[in-house]
């Protein structure tokens, strides 16, 4: 099932989308709905298809989950993360270490859903997309939906000192969320999906690249363990899995870029770019 949200009179609403059409969910978001998953013991997608209306209408998915918490994976496929310097021993070091990386990336104030803008900081001269697979976690993080996810990140800034990883990750509009979520039952692997990235300045496309999520080298079940290693991270969260993307300092990302990430079985994310200050 694609499950996302919509505005419905001023309300953010659950909605089960069918392509360009979609069935409100009124009086719930999707985090409402995943705390239901608990008490009802109902999957997420026996709840969606018990609650929604039986009325559809051209609707405009928005941020499909707004996430009690944000975290993202790190060198977590074999890419060259420093690109334009000398290779940078700690990220190939992580990549090899059994514990992987995890940050925190935030909460649903710096996400954004289709459409909407993603930030480029006013500090940061080379500012670039990282298109991940993204893990939506319910109670015990227990995986219950997937969706695409754009790491916006200032890799001029992590690649200074990454001690300033944090300022490099997490500002306004740096996590790209959508288009919708689809749910657990309805994909039969996270490893064969096939996700391109694209970037298209004035028109033109400068930038498009794609990779298998079959070259994710930690298994997700693996970052779910370490990610709530002492930590309660409640349900309703989002985990991304990493960047196996990379794109050089000529593509650094400007003010009016469009950047889309696409996998077939989940649907296209497009966001403009835009200076945040
Ligand atoms: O620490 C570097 C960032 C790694 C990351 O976000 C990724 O590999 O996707
Ligand atoms: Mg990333």
């Amino acid at each position: 099932m694609r499950l996302g949200q919509i505005r419905l009179r001023e309300a953010v609403t659950a909605a089960v989308f069918d392509g360009e059409s979609a069935r409100p969910i009124p009086g719930h978001t999707v985090r409402d709905l995943i705390r239901r998953t608990e008490t009802e013991h109902a999957t997420l997608a026996e709840l969606a298809k018990d609650m929604a209306s039986r009325h559809a209408e051209n609707w405009r998915p928005i941020l499909p989950i707004h996430p009690a918490e944000v975290w993202s994976c790190g060198c977590t496929y074999a890419v060259d993360h420093v690109q334009d310097q000398e290779s940078e021993p700690i990220y190939e070091d992580v990549y090899r270490k059994p514990r992987p990386e995890i940050f925190f990336k935030g909460g649903a104030r710096v996400c954004v859903g289709p459409g909407d803008s993603i930030g480029i900081r006013a500090d940061s001269k080379f500012t670039v997309p990282e298109p991940e697979l993204a893990l939506v976690l319910g109670p015990k993080g227990k995986v219950l939906a997937y969706t695409l996810a754009n790491d916006v990140s200032a890799w001029d800034i992590e690649h200074e000192n990454p001690l300033y990883l944090p300022q490099s990750k997490v500002y306004n509009a740096s996590c790209a969320l959508g288009p919708v979520l689809i749910t657990a039952d309805e994909l039969q692997s996270p490893y064969s999906l096939e996700l391109t990235c694209t970037i298209r300045r004035a028109g033109e496309t400068i930038f498009t690249a794609a990779v298998s999520t079959e070259k994710l080298h930690r298994r997700v079940e693996t970052l779910i363990e370490y990610l709530y290693r002492a930590n309660s991270v409640p349900a309703g969260s989002v985990l991304l899995t990493g960047t196996g993307v990379t794109i050089t300092r000529a593509m650094a990302l400007q003010s009016g870029d469009v950047v889309s990430i696409r996998v077939p079985e989940i649907g296209e994310l497009s966001n403009p770019a835009n200076i945040v200050e």
